[in-house]
């Protein structure tokens, strides 16, 4: 049951006045304003509510209901354009069932079944009308309300994707295109990147960014934006020039120089239509834009003139959305959490709330401008996104719905694990704990850092683990690992004889490695497996590392005053000095690394490794050949030496033999570097 149904015609009527003026409210600031306060999932639910309430009552469908028109009046300062034809939106479904009733309408009124659909992604981004008299673009209109939109013709001109003149050798005098500017996810990052590094307010998503660039008064800001068009049908044409179906047309479009998105296709039927939704939804997160859905259209024309138009949509097509990616929920705290190099984590605890396919309860901050910048305080309403496998966030909050009286987030000028003094350095973004070592979050994280699999590799050493040797105080520093027995290990929790023999066999294992994975576990800040294997490529031995000034640090590629600084620091604290001394003399080791002249057999070499090696994993292959002065890429090409092959190679197997490249097994790898 809806809450329309359970309403007295009083309450009903309170309600639905309620609903309007929101409803109104939220079009402004979505289409006017650029500024949309709560996500489309919500602005959807207002207007299904509003539907409904108007169903049960038809007295109270006033004349300015919005569920009477789509969008609002376009803005004062651009030139008013009227659709001859107008520009319709779609009707939604939300579920298989409420498709399958759209289908059998489809059905019934076409008198058979087995209908056949076009059917089409739906992209997030906003509706544009193109015009071209004699094949040449003449005026660009925004949807508006879908009879009266906004003139950017000046600004639709600098979109690479809207062709100015028509492909091709014929073409109606008057052809009306019509399709969606969007914004890919590259360019989106791209804009919001060059907006914080000018201090200028970010979009919060590309849809949004589209919107505002596209409906800019001044063109040229338009023409830095990355805007991209795909199109999807027509409006006002020339009579006698387009074909029967929606798909040949699309083609007839493609000719005229139209981009038409890959995925359309026909499909037949409810089945065709589910099949064709399931998957594109699984193509969603790998798609470099948005979609919001799919649109299925039945192709024939003459069928889509028996159906129809409902009001402003028709009957003939239907939008079937996808779950939202961007819901509303209630922030119930923000804890802050200290990372391996002591940086401080605002992190947003939610009402559980079921958002992108998942139930999201967190959401990081970032830091404290994040936070300041986006006002987040606890107890506010706001906005979550999920798109993809990325790690949720929080868009923005919704002030409307901020009660009275809620408090602004401070960072803790104390560490919220060990109570030592928090600092912040001019300039920098973080805030820190300045324990280092003795405050057991950083020790923890540190800990689980020296073990991952990039470092010291330590398999069945978990996080789980980790933390609980640490709070056992059995661990404090990476050299404690090594001097851990089994009683200690066997009785940890889920721990048992064999899994304690099966660690001190890893640990023993892990302690033959390579200098660059020792570095990189050391965990220096800013020191990534990049840098630690330039570091060790380019010193001798981890002696001359310790004892470089910041100078000489310096001429390492990638290494420049800030990092040289942070390894300065690093390895000129005691504590830290001896930890290395102790892991030296428990025995962990590498190779000497091949002084830098004359013991670089490989130097000029580049390889490509392929498929499982039985002795060693790839991370290992590619730091031994490095560390002979070899290059490691990842795809073949003719400046390839020789590709590396193990079991069940892949595609650079191929390609290195159609190029002709020299294949080495195992075997021969071992051989090179010397292992046989
Ligand atoms: C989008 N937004 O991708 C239509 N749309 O067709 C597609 N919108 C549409 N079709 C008729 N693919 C009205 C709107």
């Amino acid at each position: 049951m809806s809450k329309a149904d359970t309403l007295s015609p009083e309450q009903a009527r309170e309600r639905a006045a309620y609903l309007r003026d929101e409803i109104n409210r939220h079009n402004h600031l979505y289409y006017v304003l650029d500024q949309p306060e709560i996500p489309d999932a919500e602005y959807d639910r207002l207007m299904r509510e509003l539907q409904a309430l108007e169903t049960r009552f038809p007295e109270l469908r006033t004349p300015d209901s919005p569920t009477c028109r789509v969008g609002s009046a376009p803005l004062k300062d651009f030139q008013e354009v009227r659709h001859v034809v107008p520009m319709l939106s779609l009707s939604n479904v939300f579920s298989e069932q409420e498709l399958a009733d759209f289908n059998r309408r489809v059905e019934e009124r076409l008198g058979h079944g087995g209908v056949v659909y076009a059917a089409e992604p739906k992209f997030d981004g906003l509706a544009i009308s193109l015009v071209y008299e004699d094949g040449v673009m003449v005026r660009a209109a925004t949807r508006g309300d879908g009879v009266r939109g906004e003139d950017v013709t000046p600004n639709a001109r600098t979109i690479p994707t809207v062709p100015l003149k028509l492909q091709g050798q014929r073409w109606p005098a008057l052809l009306e295109v019509r399709g969606e500017v969007i914004m890919s996810h590259d360019g989106f990052e791209a804009l919001n990147r060059q907006q914080r590094e000018h201090g200028k307010k970010e979009f919060v998503n590309p849809r949004n960014a589209a919107a505002g660039s596209l409906r800019q008064l001044d063109s040229s800001i338009t023409a830095e934006r990355p805007l991209e068009v795909y199109y999807y049908g027509v409006g006002e044409v020339s009579p006698g020039w387009l074909a029967d179906t929606h798909m040949e047309r699309l083609q007839q479009l493609r000719e005229w120089g139209f981009r038409i998105n890959a995925h359309v296709r026909k499909v037949t039927g409810l089945r065709g239509c589910l099949g064709y939704y399931n998957e594109m939804l699984d193509l969603r997160d790998s798609l470099p834009y948005d979609i919001d859905g799919v649109v299925y259209k039945v192709d024939s024309v003459a069928e889509q003139e028996t159906l129809g138009f409902i009001s402003r949509a028709p009957r003939w097509a239907v939008a079937h959305k996808f779950p939202a990616q961007e819901e509303m929920t209630v922030v119930e705290a923000i804890d802050v959490q200290v990372g391996r190099t002591g940086k401080l984590t605002p992190v947003a605890r939610l009402r559980p709330v079921f958002v992108g396919g998942v139930t999201v309860t967190n959401a990081t901050l970032h830091n404290q401008d994040e936070v300041e910048r986006k006002d987040v305080r606890v107890g506010d309403t706001v906005i979550v996104r999920r798109a993809g496998d990325v790690i949720p966030e929080i868009v923005s909050v919704v002030k409307s719905r901020r009660p009275k009286g809620l408090q602004r987030f401070r960072m803790p000028e104390r560490c919220p694990v060990c109570g030592a003094r928090v600092e912040r350095i001019e300039g920098e973004a973080d805030a820190r704990c300045t324990a280092g070592l003795s405050c057991p979050a950083q020790r923890r994280e540190a800990i689980k850092h020296f073990a991952s699999r990039k470092a010291m590799d330590i398999e069945g050493l978990g996080d789980k683990l980790v933390d609980a040797l640490v709070e056992k105080g059995l661990v404090e520093t990476p050299a404690d690992l090594y001097e851990l027995t089994h009683e200690q290990l066997a009785g940890m929790p889920r721990m048992g004889d064999k899994s304690a023999d099966n660690l001190l066999r890893a640990l023993e294992k892990s302690k033959h490695t390579t200098l660059a994975r020792f570095i990189y576990a050391l965990g220096i800040r800013e020191v990534g497996e990049a840098t630690a294997r330039q570091l060790a490529l380019h010193f001798d031995s981890l002696e001359s590392i310790m004892t470089a000034s910041i100078d000489e640090l310096q001429e390492v590629e990638d290494v420049g005053p800030v990092v040289a600084g942070h390894i300065v620091n690093f390895f000129r604290e005691e504590r830290n000095r001896e930890v290395i001394g102790r892991l030296i003399e428990q025995g962990v080791r590498w190779e000497d690394a091949a002084p830098r002249q004359g013991k670089q057999p490989l130097a000029g070499n580049t390889y490509v490794i392929t498929g499982t090696l039985s002795s060693m994993n790839r991370n290992e292959a590619r730091d031994r050949l490095q560390a002979l002065g070899a290059k490691v890429t990842s795809s073949v090409s003719k400046k390839t030496t020789a590709v590396i092959c193990g079991e069940n190679p892949g595609s650079k197997y191929d390609k290195a033999r159609d190029l002709g490249i020299e294949i080495l097994d195992e075997q021969a790898f071992l051989s090179l570097i010397g292992e046989r």
